[in-house]
């Protein structure tokens, strides 16, 4: 199985340790904060000589994933976009310029007990954190917040876009910036300032830019992000339509937002795909659909994840 948990041995964290073992001069990793369950939340540092590198002096570029613990294809997307980077240093110009003169952070799964809850039977399709919202020791239908809609940036603005009760799937939390994983998140966004940020979700095939929160305010950036996405006939990532956030559904509290408006961060959300899109921009994909549950589930197989990777990867970078 190509996916596979965060922590335990031969998972996610690990070789996040033994990437930045491996590649001591320019990655090392960084916890930048803990989880409910008080599982470190680590980051992929990279940049040249990042032992003696100093905050503010590369701009600073975040790939985040997992926010969401079902969307299986996301860290995956930043895990291989490690790699790639660290690979390519040395032998690629592009990319070893791109990390001399860039302070490029990594983190694959920003919520590891959500994660970690879809590897176990019947909790495939959990989407939120593990906060006992009922405070009954157990995990169930109760309990959970979704991490993007609990940022402090129009957090429940208006009671649209964000539920206030627990058992929805996009309850925003008790308060602003409730959630350890969101302060996690916060305080790295505070620090750095990112210039630019990736947070990866799936699974509509979409280009999700700018405001989530209303339809009708549009950003003076909104431009940069149409030339920097496409346009549905040619959009950066193939298959994949561009669009205003707002335009998919309303959205608050959520991490673009909060970035985009606080920090002039320029911040996507790519919509990965899903089961059942995940082959249907190849006409000869022998890939069928019922293959797997639900809609959620991005098969299981090394050559369509690989595929999907290489789709995503020149906006990436
Ligand atoms: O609803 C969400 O959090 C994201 N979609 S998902 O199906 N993965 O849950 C989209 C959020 C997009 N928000 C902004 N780009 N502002
Ligand atoms: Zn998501």
């Amino acid at each position: 199985n190509v996916f596979r948990p965060y922590s335990g041995p031969g998972n996610l964290r690990e070789e996040l340790l033994k990437v930045a073992a491996d590649n001591p001069s320019i990655a090392k990793t960084v916890d930048i904060g803990k989880s409910h369950q008080g599982k470190p939340i680590t980051a992929v540092r990279v940049s040249k000589d990042v032992g003696n590198l100093r905050d503010g002096q590369r701009p600073v570029v975040v790939y985040q994933a997992a926010q969401h613990a079902r969307e299986w294809i996301t860290p995956e997307m930043v895990r291989r976009l490690l790699h790639h980077y660290v690979d390519g240093y040395g032998t690629d110009a592009e990319l070893t310029k791109i990390v001399d003169t860039t302070d490029l952070w990594f983190v694959p799964v920003v919520n590891p007990d959500g994660y970690d809850l879809t590897f176990e039977d019947g909790f495939r399709l959990w989407r939120k954190n593990v906060r006992d919202n009922d405070g009954d020791g157990r995990i169930t239908g109760q309990d959970g917040v979704d991490l993007n809609r609990n940022f402090p940036y129009k957090w429940g603005y208006d009671n649209e876009g964000s539920s206030p009760l627990r058992t929805n799937a996009t309850y925003r939390g008790p308060a602003p910036g409730s959630e350890p994983e969101t302060q996690a998140q916060m305080k790295l966004f505070e620090r750095l300032r990112p210039k630019f940020l990736v947070n990866y979700h799936s699974a509509a095939e979409l280009l999700l830019y700018g405001n989530g929160w209303q339809t009708l305010t549009r950003s003076p950036d909104d431009p940069i992000y149409e030339a920097l996405l496409g346009d549905a006939e040619d959009p950066a990532v193939p298959g994949y339509v561009p669009q205003l956030s707002a335009q998919l559904y309303t959205t608050n509290g959520d991490t673009n937002d909060h970035t985009d408006n606080v920090y002039g961060t320029l911040s996507y959300t790519p919509e990965m795909a899903t089961c059942a899109t995940a082959a249907g921009y190849d006409p000869d994909d022998e890939w069928e659909p019922n293959e797997c549950g639900s809609g959620f589930e991005f098969p299981d197989d090394e050559a369509l994840i690989e595929r999907e990777f290489r789709y995503n990867l020149p906006l990436a970078i």
